[in-house]
């Protein structure tokens, strides 16, 4: 374990950076945009309800089929982005809804594929509609949930999903159209897949991604941390994690750390996340909590800013110089703060 230098932090540091995403999501009111799609009751509205809107997903059951275009924007998060739903019966390229404008403001688009519902029309449509939307906008991120995969087994995922993708690739050379790239994730809203999967949707869209995953990566190192993430507590959806391969497992116990956290301090404290109004007891910038696991790692959580956390597993031994850690914390959180500070400069000088 060793000390961070201050120095290593400064916004100067990062004023080097270089951004490697468009500049095209920043448009309209500065909000990245998310369109999503799909065929009707695929599970947009699900998805939206259950990451941004704490839904149960039992309780999805109920959601009524949407009945028009949804535009909302993300509140009460450190995300500021806005979804937009078209229903699976309406077409997105239908001059009525200024197709032009929602594809050059749109920073990825999104389509959910019912896996467990007939293919073809979904994968036609979503080929054509991919090819239409690049047309516009060759900067969007093209994501596919390839969804409900709660319902199948691991071999029928498999089979489902090789049968999208070569569906995709086969459409799209048609029109000399191969190079573009799309990312597909299995998931599902009735486990960590949707939050995980939605984790790695947004972190294309954070420009100041390299940067967070350097802090990171450099607190990890000064502290002997095994693996960090960097979490949005309202959503569970995480804006970095440091540069080691991803691990589910771990993943999905910082979720549930979030939600005994978020959720006792619900009921015994004052949890006012979703307000504008300063921290109040039971859940400030100072709180924090430390899960001791069985094996011999501790799960900590570190609050950042109003909206976000750092959550780091590591080794029982070195988590006991407390001091230590205090300290690079502060100067990972000054990083934070500088390098968003960075990225509202940016965003204001467009
Ligand atoms: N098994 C399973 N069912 C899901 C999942 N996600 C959504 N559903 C169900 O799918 C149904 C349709 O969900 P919606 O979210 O309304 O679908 P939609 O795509 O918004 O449909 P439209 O608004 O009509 O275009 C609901 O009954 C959900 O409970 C999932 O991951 N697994
Ligand atoms: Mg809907």
């Amino acid at each position: 374990m060793s000390a961070m230098q201050p120095d290593q932090y400064n916004s100067e540091h990062y004023n080097n950076y270089e951004d490697p995403g468009s500049d095209e999501e920043a448009v309209g009111d500065g909000r990245p945009t998310i369109v999503i799609m799909g065929q009707k009751r695929s599970g947009k509205t699900s998805i939206r309800k259950v990451v941004f809107q704490k839904m149960s997903p039992n309780e999805t059951v109920f959601c009524e089929s949407t009945p028009r275009v949804m535009n909302e924007p993300i509140t009460g998060s450190f995300i500021n982005l806005q979804t937009i739903e078209f229903p699976g019966q309406l077409d997105a390229f239908d001059t009525a809804f200024n197709p032009k404008e929602v594809f050059s403001t749109c920073g990825a688009l999104l389509f959910v594929i019912d896996a467990q519902a007939d293919l073809p029309e979904a994968l036609r449509k979503m080929s054509a509609a991919m090819i239409r939307a690049y047309n516009i906008n060759k900067n969007i991120k093209f994501e596919v949930f390839v969804h409900k995969v709660d319902g199948l087994s691991e071999e029928t995922r498999m089979a489902t999903y090789r049968r999208i993708f070569q569906k995709v690739q086969d459409d799209l050379a048609d029109h000399t159209l191969d190079n573009i790239y799309i990312t597909y994730h299995m998931t599902s809203i009735y486990d960590h897949s949707i939050f995980e999967a939605f984790s790695k949707v947004i972190q294309k869209l954070v420009r100041q991604l390299p940067a967070l995953i350097k802090l990171l990566d450099m607190f990890n190192t000064a502290c002997s941390v095994e693996k960090s993430y960097l979490f949005d507590v309202s959503s569970k959806i995480y804006v970095a994690t440091d540069s080691n391969p991803p691990d589910l497992s771990t993943y999905e116990l910082c979720c549930d750390m979030i939600d005994i956290t978020t959720d006792l301090t619900g009921i015994y404290g004052n949890y006012r996340i979703d307000t504008n109004a300063p921290p109040q007891d039971g859940y400030n910038l100072e709180s924090q909590s430390v899960v001791r696991l069985k094996v011999n790692q501790v799960l900590f959580m570190k609050q950042v800013d109003k909206y976000l956390a750092l959550i780091g597993v590591m080794k029982k031994e070195p988590f006991e110089k407390k001091g230590l850690i205090d300290y690079n914390f502060q100067i990972f959180k000054n990083g934070v703060t500088a390098v968003f500070e960075i990225g509202r400069l940016a965003i204001t000088r467009h």
